[in-house]
């Protein structure tokens, strides 16, 4: 066996930084790695490991000419999304992580992993990835060092994250820094064939250690599992982070509005997974709205902080995007096809005969022949599907057309506005607003949406899931709403509040609002009403548009439709609010009062 004296260094760490240097030390004597080697984040790097990993044939390098700068890898098919399951927040005391989080002593849980990852890395590298979450330097960054044996993850996060050499020499030898430790789980024993995509789906652990601000991942390979600057570090790390130091981590997209006069307001959103954020995020207004402009800040995250003048400002912490494929075409989001037509991964979709990439939904005819996400021949009347449902493109935030241009503002951009919005077939009308900020923060607590494939439910069965934060939040729900109730305080301009439901059905399933870029005629209520320039009529759910006080301009949608679309029943609703108890119950000594008041108003108004 190797001593940690004798374990080969690629390239010399360069950094002074005393803490980060005993860390990898350790980690290395750990996990036994055959070598250790430190990402500089360079394009050549990038080259190099893409290089490597096609030989081996883990990755298969797309035609130049069609998608440049890309590769298509294939995930081992029980390694093909989050493990809500294996997700763990260690706290200190079992109460901190509540009822929403699978919880484990964090003495138990660090003797499991310590003997999981003794020699786990063997006959592999040790990448050290130091990593950036936000604008390299902006006082809202976080900073985080992720070690792993994947060049997988290597190459994903130099998309997802600033990281390397930058983030080194700005880190200088002091910044506090997030451990995050991630490993495969599949050692190599000398002369041993290394699959083409290792992982251990027996055992999968990822967890975190909010009181110490670390985290750990151990048998998968994949997306918010094993790229550990996303959901680990920038929602559930850091939401404990935002809850002591008087911030916010949210699980929301941030884009601008223009008006054609040119004035400009940012607005966040929090849908739960796969209701359609990156969509939304990127959204084109239709070209009748003449003036209008969306321009795209992020699709995922949100750091807010209050400013020194009472505005809350948000930060994008990523500089990718991980989106899901299917589902998405030059149709629905072009500004996501372009986004990925260069420089992009590509995880789980198929392969065309010309060496370019393709999913469930691109476009309208399939292709005649394909390599599946199994890498097995594919033809349209296989009855199997081409590209796996949560398949997913990594593309640079940078290459968006409709990127703001203030995104990587070190300050941030102010935020006017805050949508909840949840996928809800029958009860909730598209749009209103909350009457006041308490109320905004009951409409997001009580958010409640589809199972999804990442949420590894029953597709179809409701779940409630607050903020869309269920899978997110690292701490006690219950203390997470109170956080958010308080925030206000820190507020002279708080955002307004609402809430949408794009997804609603009528009684013969189909839906009753066609989404997509007339969301635009919704989006600009919202921002006009934030601005203080739109009408809204009182109701007991909240303020809402009428027929009226939305842009019609070049969309034929008559007012009975509206009016359908818009309506909501009283008993229908006060039974489903009857429903929150459900989630409140289990809350219940955490639960702020102001919840349970939000909720007799609600029931007195209807
Ligand atoms: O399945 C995964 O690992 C990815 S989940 C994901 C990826 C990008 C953005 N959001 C999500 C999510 O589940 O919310
Ligand atoms: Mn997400």
């Amino acid at each position: 066996m190797k001593t940690p004296i004798d374990t080969p260094v690629a390239n010399s760490p360069k950094t002074a930084h005393k803490p980060l240097l005993k860390w990898v030390r350790k980690m290395t004597e750990l996990c036994q790695p055959d070598q250790v080697y430190w990402c500089d984040g360079s394009q050549a790097e990038a080259d190099r490991l893409f290089a490597e990993m096609t030989e081996k044939g883990m990755c298969i390098r797309l035609n130049p000419e069609k998608r440049p700068n890309s590769y298509l890898f294939r995930s081992d098919p029980r390694d093909v999304a989050r493990v809500e399951k294996s997700t763990f927040i260690c706290s200190l005391s079992k109460d901190n992580a509540g009822p929403t989080n699978n919880w484990e002593d964090p003495r138990t849980m660090r003797h499991r992993l310590k003997s999981l990852f003794a020699g786990c890395m063997r006959g592999r590298t040790m990448y050290v990835i130091p990593f950036c979450m936000g604008p390299l330097g902006s006082p809202l960054a976080q900073y985080g060092v992720e070690i792993t044996d994947s060049p997988y993850v290597v190459v994903n996060m130099r998309i997802m994250a600033r990281v390397g050499q930058p983030v080194l020499d700005v880190m200088g030898e002091h910044t506090f820094f997030v451990p995050c430790l991630h490993s495969v789980g599949q050692p190599l024993a000398p002369g041993e064939q290394d699959t083409h995509w290792p992982c251990d789906p027996n055992n999968t652990f990822i967890v975190h250690f909010p009181e110490e601000r670390s985290i750990v991942s151990y048998g998968s390979g994949y997306g918010g599992n094993a790229l550990l600057g996303k959901k680990c570090l920038a929602l559930r790390i850091a939401s404990c982070m935002a809850h002591d130091q008087g911030w916010l981590a949210e699980h929301m997209l941030i884009l601008g509005v223009e008006s054609p006069d040119g004035e400009k307001s940012y607005v966040t959103a929090a849908f739960p997974s796969a209701c359609g954020k990156t969509n939304f995020a990127m959204l084109i207004p239709p070209k009748e709205m003449e003036g209008w402009k969306v321009t795209c800040v992020g699709d995922d995250i949100a750091w807010l902080r209050p400013d020194a003048e009472g505005k809350l400002r948000a930060i994008n912490p990523e500089s990718g995007f991980f989106g899901v494929a299917p589902g998405t075409s030059m149709k629905t989001n072009p500004n996501a096809m372009i986004s990925c037509a260069k420089d992009s991964i590509f995880t789980n979709v198929a392969l065309t005969d010309d060496g370019d990439v393709w999913w469930e939904g691109m476009t309208d005819q399939p292709p005649a022949h394909l390599i599946d996400w199994h890498g097995q021949d594919w033809t349209p009347d296989c009855g199997r599907q081409a590209a796996h449902p949560n398949s997913r493109f990594t593309a640079p935030t940078a290459n968006c057309p409709s990127l703001d241009p203030d995104w990587e503002k070190p300050e941030g951009v102010p935020i006017a506005a805050i949508v909840y919005g949840g996928r809800r077939m029958s009860d909730t009308p598209l749009v209103y607003q909350a009457f006041n900020w308490t109320h905004g923060v009951y409409l997001g607590a009580t958010l409640s949406s589809e199972q999804t494939a990442a949420a590894e439910g029953k597709v179809g069965t409701l779940r409630r899931d607050p903020m869309a934060m269920l899978p997110f939040c690292g701490y006690h729900m219950g203390d997470y709403f109170r956080h958010h109730i308080k925030m206000v305080k820190k507020l002279r301009y708080a955002p307004k509040i609402f809430h949408v439901n794009w997804f609603r059905k009528n009684a013969e399933g189909k839906f009753m609002w066609p989404g997509f870029s007339e969301n635009m005629r919704v989006l600009r209520w919202i921002v006009e009403r934030a601005r203080g320039q739109a009408y809204a009529r009182e109701t007991p759910l909240g303020w809402m548009p009428r027929y009226q006080d939305i842009d019609w301009r070049g969309m034929d949608f008559p007012k009975e439709k509206w009016d359908a679309v818009m309506d909501f029943d009283r008993l229908q609703l006060r039974n489903q609010t009857l429903q929150h108890e459900e989630l409140f119950l289990t809350l219940f000594d955490h639960l702020p009062k102001e919840m349970i008041f939000e909720r007799e108003l609600l029931i007195a108004r209807f």
